[in-house]
């Protein structure tokens, strides 16, 4: 599909594909790097694409390695509530923390870091884990007139399931697209219930051809 045929109040927002949640990456996602070659192929017919970074200072909260005698994959409780625990990823300036090498990066108009402050998760890409904070990329779809959001990434049990859920409550018309996304799915069926729960608040689960 051509830019003039996509409408201009659609964006795409691809949610971390980075190494660390790619095959091989510290907290790698079965066939993260499966998904690259679709995006890339869709990226260049929306006129609005965001791409969001996992972009995490060393010793940050998430990190299980942060909370002496805790394992990834445990919780611990934070003054936002629980805070799941993580292998350390997505360091900033580290490697794991860079986009796939494949990705694309000539449409992308704006990159979002995410999780930078040490103390504070992120998942969503328009709120902290506070779900308080905003990130700002509300402001700036509202500033270019989107209303319709298309989603792809990783993860989607975790960062594209909070940023879904979000922007449906913001407002946003959401499809995700199912060929497009890889979740972590700890534990099992979290990214099938992540599914289900996107449809329930309203999102469109298609495939890309579908658009
Ligand atoms: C993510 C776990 C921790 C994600 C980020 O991008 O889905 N998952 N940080
Ligand atoms: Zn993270």
């Amino acid at each position: 599909m051509s830019l003039s045929e996509r409408g201009k109040h659609e964006a795409l927002i691809i949610v971390d594909l980075q190494n660390d949640f790619c095959p091989g990456g510290s907290l790698a996602v079965e066939g993260g790097d499966d998904i690259v070659g679709a995006i890339n192929a869709i990226a260049p017919s929306f006129s609005v694409v965001v791409a969001t970074k996992d972009w995490h200072p060393a010793g940050h909260v998430s990190f299980a390695s942060s909370h002496a005698g805790k394992k990834p994959f445990e919780s611990v409780s934070v003054s936002y509530g629980e805070q799941i625990l993580w292998p350390d990823h997505c360091v900033q300036g580290d490697a794991g923390a860079e986009f796939h090498p494949e990705l694309d990066p000539k449409p992308i108009n704006l990159v979002l870091h995410k999780g930078t402050r040490p103390d504070l998760d992120s998942y969503s890409a328009f709120f902290e884990n506070d779900h308080s904070t905003p990130t700002g990329l509300d402001g700036y779809f509202r500033g270019l007139g989107i209303r319709h959001l298309v989603v792809c990434g990783i993860a989607t049990d975790v960062c594209v399931f909070f940023s879904v859920t979000d922007a449906l409550r913001l407002g946003y018309e959401v499809s995700v697209l199912q060929d497009a996304v890889r979740g972590v799915d700890q534990p099992e069926g979290s990214v099938s219930r992540a599914l289900d729960t996107m449809r329930a608040h309203g999102a469109r689960v298609c495939a890309a051809a579908e658009l």
